[in-house]
C-alpha cells in the first residue's frame, strides 16, 4: 500500500507542476516543427511526451537550474534568437545561417549523464536508457519511421523483468486505483487555499466528496472493503475517474488518450505494480491505441449513463 501513497506524492507534484505557460507555448512549437518538416511522412500528429516521474522535489530542483540558465544566458547571449525559442524533448534549438531559430534533434551525447539508477528509463522496446534525456534524443533521431513511432518511454527506471498480471490481480487494480484518485483529490483540495489546484466547480464536486462522513478514510483497506465502499458509495467515485482523465487528456484535449498522454501516470507506476501495462492495453477495449473517455470510465467501473464529458472541464 505504501506504493499508493508514494505515487500519491508523485502525482500531486505533477498537478502542482501542471499547465505552464511553457508547456503550451512548446506545444505550438510542436506543432510548426510538424509543418516545417512535411517531408517526413507521420501516421499521427508527434505530440510531446509529457514530464515523468516528477516528484515535488525534483520539480523544484529542476526549475530552480533553468532558472539560473537562463539568467546568465540573457546576460551574455542577450540577442540569441534560440533563447526564447523552446523545443519539445529531444530536440535542441540552433539558429542556422539567417540566424533563424529551429529545432533540431539532439545528440544524445550532449545530454548529462545518469546520477543513478533511478534516472534510467525503460523503452517500449525494452532497451535502458541512461536518463530520459538520452531516450529522447534517440527517439527524435528515429522520427517519421515506423521504429521510431512505435518507440515510446514505457516507465521509469532500468529495464527489468515484469511478472505476468494475473487475472485475480489485475481485477484488483481498479479498486486501489479508484480509491487512490479519491484520496488524490481531496488531498489538492485540502491544501488549495488559494493556488487554485482545482476550479471553482471542481472543489465544490470534491467538497461534497470531502464532507461526506460515510467516505472511507485514506490508509490501508482490504480489498473487500474497497469493494463495498465502491458499491456502497458509488457516486463518490464518479468525480475523481473524471477528473484524472482530465488531466492527462492534454496534448490535444480531444477525449482521448494516447500512450504519450498516459506516461505521466503509467510510467512511475510500472515499476512498482506489476498489472500496470495490462490494465491499461486491456482498457483499450477496441484496440484502436486510444483510451476514449468512455473506455477509461468503464475500466474504473463507471457506469455508461453516468460518463458525463462536462465533468472534465
Ligand atoms: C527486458 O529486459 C530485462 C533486463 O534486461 C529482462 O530481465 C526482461 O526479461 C526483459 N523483458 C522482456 C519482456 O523481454
Ligand atoms: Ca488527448
Ligand atoms: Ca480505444
Amino acid at each position: 500500500m505504501r506504493v499508493w501513497i508514494v505515487f500519491l506524492l508523485c502525482l500531486a507534484g505533477h498537478a502542482m507542476a501542471a499547465p505552464t505557460e511553457e508547456t503550451i507555448e512548446e506545444d505550438i512549437i510542436a506543432e510548426e516543427d510538424i509543418i516545417a518538416e512535411e517531408d517526413i511522412i507521420v501516421e499521427e500528429p508527434v505530440v510531446e511526451e509529457p514530464e515523468v516521474g516528477a516528484n515535488p522535489v525534483q520539480v523544484e530542483v529542476g526549475e530552480f537550474d533553468e532558472a539560473i540558465d537562463i539568467f546568465e544566458e540573457e546576460q551574455v547571449l542577450a540577442d540569441n534568437p534560440c533563447l526564447d525559442y523552446h523545443c519539445k524533448k529531444g530536440k535542441v534549438c540552433e539558429v542556422d545561417d539567417d540566424n533563424t531559430p529551429m529545432c533540431v534533434c539532439q545528440d544524445p551525447s550532449t545530454c548529462a549523464s545518469a546520477e543513478g539508477e533511478f534516472e534510467h528509463v525503460c523503452g517500449t522496446n525494452n532497451a535502458t536508457y541512461d536518463t530520459s534525456c538520452h531516450f529522447f534524443a534517440t527517439k527524435c533521431a528515429l522520427e517519421g519511421t515506423k521504429k521510431g513511432h512505435k518507440l515510446h518511454l514505457d516507465y521509469i527506471g532500468p529495464c527489468k523483468y515484469i511478472d505476468a498480471c494475473l487475472d485475480s490481480e489485475l481485477s484488483e487494480f481498479p479498486l486501489r486505483m479508484r480509491d487512490w484518485l479519491k484520496n488524490v483529490l481531496v488531498t489538492l483540495y485540502e491544501r488549495d487555499e488559494e493556488n487554485n489546484l482545482l476550479t471553482e466547480k471542481q472543489k465544490l464536486r470534491v467538497k461534497k466528496i470531502f464532507e461526506n462522513e460515510k467516505r472511507l478514510q485514506a490508509g490501508e483497506h482490504s480489498l473487500d472493503l474497497l469493494a463495498h465502499d465502491f458499491e456502497k458509495n458509488y457516486n463518490m467515485y464518479i468525480f475523481p475517474v473524471h477528473w484524472q482523465f482530465g488531466q492527462l487528456d492534454q496534448h490535444p484535449v480531444d477525449g482521448y488518450l494516447t500512450h504519450s498522454e498516459l506516461s505521466p501516470l503509467r510510467a512511475p507506476l510500472i515499476p512498482m505494480e506489476h498489472c500496470t501495462t495490462r490494465f491499461f492495453e486491456e482498457c483499450d477495449a477496441d484496440s484502436d491505441k486510444y483510451i476514449a473517455l468512455e473506455e477509461w470510465a468503464s475500466c474504473f467501473g463507471i457506469k455508461d449513463q453516468d460518463v458525463d464529458k462536462d465533468l472534465i472541464i
